[in-house]
């Protein structure tokens, strides 16, 4: 038996479900490329683009956890004409999405106003929940504001648009968040991203083990895995059905990927455990995941998809 792994958001079509996670491996045209060829992944997310390139936060500002990592990366990134340009012109051979991420909200407009007067035909996704710049809140739990941007945002956006959400804990502000997003077009929700300002410390030293922000940062990886799989689930059963869902959070197996699957996700990404990893991570839970599929008699995603069972 051969199983199906691809899979679409709106209309774009995906060979196989497997992104990477914003961030990771998506920085330079060299690391684009490598995931544009890479045969195990089905499409790529670009790093966040702010209008001008940055060399972001200071370093150390990545540490692997036990299971998982803790970052405060704090937008390293070329600068938004660079990844305009690569997402229009590079030769494609997988849908990919242009991921912005303004430092104010004038910011994000004029960046959605630059693609929409653009070329691009493709996703854009605005990044509401970067947990790591010093003096911009992550928009995405200020409710009211959220509202409002994507109202402005929409009156003139008519390309197809996506958003990246932090992890929301309350089961009032799943409610709050899937309200708000229900009243606009959506593509997609990307969710989750990193679990902000986290604290790890090295008892040896005494220290943080990051220097930025006072050794605060956004967790990711196997412990985030629980709260990712909630914020699929819980906005998978409140988004209206057009809206579609990309799951990202603590993923470094096929049995991780099924289960985001389960709770409704269309495309899962990897993100910790692709920078642990490395790109082969794809071809191995690529394989994990059609094994299960396999082991149970599935042969498309949506044999199972949104088809978790409660006890
Ligand atoms: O660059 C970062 O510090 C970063 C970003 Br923009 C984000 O959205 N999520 C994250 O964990 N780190």
């Amino acid at each position: 038996m051969t199983v199906n792994l691809a899979s679409k958001i709106q209309k774009f079509q995906f060979k196989n479900l497997f992104l990477n996670a914003s961030g990771v491996h998506c920085q330079s045209k060299e690391e684009l490329d490598d995931l544009r060829h890479d045969q195990f992944s089905g499409g790529l997310v670009t790093k966040s683009a702010t209008p001008n390139s940055r060399f972001g936060n200071p370093l150390p500002r990545y540490h692997s956890l036990p299971a998982g990592s803790i970052n405060s990366m704090g937008l390293p990134n070329e600068g938004f004409e660079f990844y305009l340009d690569y997402v229009t012109h590079a030769k494609m051979q997988k849908p990919m999405i242009l991921s912005v991420a303004g430092m104010s909200k004038d910011e994000d407009l004029d960046l959605l106003h630059q693609i929409q007067n653009s070329d691009y035909q493709g996703l854009t996704e605005l990044n509401l929940s970067c947990p790591n710049v010093i003096g911009k809140p992550q928009m995405a739990y200020d409710f009211a504001g959220s509202d409002q941007m994507l109202k402005e945002i929409f009156a003139f956006f008519k390309k197809p648009l996506g958003i990246k959400l932090p992890p929301y804990f309350d089961l009032v502000h799943f409610d709050r968040i899937a309200e708000i997003l229900n009243q606009y077009p959506l593509s997609h929700v990307n969710t989750i991203n990193s679990i902000g300002n986290g604290m790890w410390v090295d008892i040896e030293s005494e220290m943080t083990v990051l220097k930025p922000k006072g050794g605060f940062g956004g967790v990711g990886g196997s412990i985030a895995l629980p709260t990712a799989l909630a914020n699929v689930r819980a906005l998978r059963q409140r988004l209206n059905s057009s809206i579609d869902i990309i799951g990202t959070g603590g993923v470094t197996s096929g049995r991780d990927a099924f289960a985001h699957i389960l709770c409704g996700a269309n495309m899962v990404s990897i993100g910790t455990q692709l920078y642990e990893e490395g790109l082969g991570s794809f071809r191995r839970i690529n394989k994990e995941l059609s094994e299960i599929m396999e082991r149970k008699g599935y042969h498309s995603l949506d044999d199972f998809r949104g088809k978790l069972k409660i006890m």
